[in-house]
């Protein structure tokens, strides 16, 4: 455990800390707080296993040191109430091994002086804490601060918020700042129609799609290398594993670079998220919780292994070609679908970037490739995309930086320049040449966690028939 924890008004120690400092504490009094997460024994004692973020204590008590009002007061207490514990710490009994089996390390417990229910649970609960045998989605995801109680699903958001701390990391030390950009925006940012409206006082607004031309303007101001996590909103009515309606883009956008720069910067911030969880004690203990869970559903276990860099490089022309060659049905110019993805991911069992795709297939922003052609005369683009077997991370490339050609790619996707004034003007007096990507926080995590549902990355999910709670 990294943390240095402090006590508070309730604790003086965590659970955790009791079982990694215990040979140091016995005989010590402290206070522990927790859920009660099991409970035994009755007349004149009690075992009540406590439950905190940080692991389990069993609490001991009988009727001589705690009393016998707090006693029964502990013994018929609910299922998941959280309550104080104070008393002194002891050596558990070590459980009997057969000879030459190897004793477990030794753990400990607290003998209970004294006990404060703070909040009394209602009984039945309407989904297990405990239980193996998995609730569904939907009722997860309706009880979803139950459903975070359990150890694999709180694991699931200790192992997110360690992924972004590690990706914020590696940026920083390549010289990126943090920004922020609007989410409420007058215009679309991706083009097209997936935008959900809303009003700003007396006018019709949006909720923001993508940081992408604000990003762009802080090239145009001078910041150099900045990057954003936040939410992104698509009004895109998906039903399927992998789509959100809010989710959250970890974007970049890089000065004086070119779409091969920035896949760069990407591929060594995957590397560092990849190894520093792979050497973090606490990583591993949710990993561990993922696995203990997934060997209870007969799943296989997951392993975080490193990709090695670089990542392999197809471009789309390749691409279609060799899944044609696999006996998959694309011409070139068409979009490359999960099922074609499948069959280009054979012999690519980690990340992979496809550049060059042709430029009617990526946005107006992404800037072209300079007299290069694809294999069937059609103009190629500086847009890549990076996968992870059948599913896209990241999309992103060089931005067109010219004003004139911004203007004609604009209306070449039949949209007006004028609509964009805000952004076109951020290209009238000067840019520097920048380049970009953005990532699907979601996606990169059911990679790391083998979560099969995208809706399993996010505390609260939004899709087509979801926003509450
Ligand atoms: P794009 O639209 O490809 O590109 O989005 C970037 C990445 O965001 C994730 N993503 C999603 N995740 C969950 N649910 C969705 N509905 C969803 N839509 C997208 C994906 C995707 O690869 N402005 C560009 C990025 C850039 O060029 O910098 C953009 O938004 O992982």
């Amino acid at each position: 455990m990294d943390e240095t924890w402090h006590p508070t008004a309730y604790r003086t120690h965590t659970l955790g800390q009791i079982q990694r400092e215990g040979a140091d504490l016995i005989g010590q009094e402290v206070t522990v707080a927790g859920f009660l997460h099991a409970s035994r024994g009755k007349g004149a004692i009690c075992f009540a296993d406590l439950r905190d973020g940080t692991g389990m204590t069993q609490v001991f008590a009988k009727a001589d040191t705690l009393g016998e009002e707090q006693l029964s007061l502990l013994q018929g207490l609910t299922r998941e109430s959280t309550l104080t514990v104070t008393g002194t710490v002891a050596q558990k009994r070590p459980p009997k091994t057969k000879e030459g089996e190897t004793p477990p390390p030794p753990a400990y417990e607290v003998l209970a002086t004294s006990v404060a229910v703070l909040a009394e649970a209602e009984a039945p609960l309407p989904l297990g804490v405990t239980d193996t045998v998995g609730a569904g989605l939907d009722t997860r995801l309706d009880n979803r601060f139950l459903d975070l109680r359990r150890a694999h699903v709180n694991a699931m958001f200790r192992l997110r918020a360690k992924v972004l701390q590690y990706g914020r990391e590696h940026l920083i030390t390549e010289g990126f700042i943090e920004t922020h950009t609007p989410k409420i925006v007058a215009t679309a940012t991706e083009g097209g129609t997936d935008l959900f409206p809303m009003m700003y006082f007396d006018t019709p607004a949006f909720l923001n799609q993508s940081p992408q031309l604000f990003k762009q303007l802080c090239m145009s101001g001078g910041l150099e290398r900045v990057f954003e996590i936040g939410p992104a909103f698509r009004a895109e009515k998906h039903d399927t594993y992998r789509h959100l309606n809010e989710f959250i883009s970890f974007d970049i956008e890089s000065s004086w670079s070119t779409d091969d720069d920035v896949m760069g910067v990407l591929e060594r911030m995957l590397h560092h998220i990849w190894s520093s969880v792979a050497n973090d004690a606490a990583c591993q203990g949710h990993i561990e919780s993922i696995n203990a869970w997934r060997a209870s559903q007969d799943e296989e276990a997951i392993e975080v292994i490193v990709p090695e860099l670089p990542f392999p490089r197809v471009e789309y022309d390749d691409a279609i070609r060799i899944i044609k060659e696999r006996g998959g049905s694309i011409e070139w110019g068409d979009d490359i679908d999960a099922e074609n993805s499948d069959l280009l991911a054979q012999g690519l069992p980690q990340f992979y970037f496809i550049p060059r795709w042709p430029m009617d297939l990526k946005p107006f922003y992404i800037h072209q490739v300079e007299g290069e052609e694809g294999s069937t005369g059609r103009q190629l683009s500086r847009g890549f995309d990076l996968n992870f077997g059948r599913d896209e991370m990241t999309s992103g490339g060089q931005r067109e930086h010219r004003i004139d050609v911004l203007c004609d790619n604009l209306r070449d996707m039949d949209l007006d320049p004028e609509e964009f004034e805000f952004y076109v003007a951020g290209f009238r007096h000067g840019v520097p040449p920048h380049a970009g990507w953005g990532l699907g926080v979601e996606r990169i995590l059911m990679v790391l966690t083998g979560a099969k549902n995208v809706r399993e990355t996010v505390l609260f999910p939004r899709d087509r028939r979801r926003f509450c709670p």
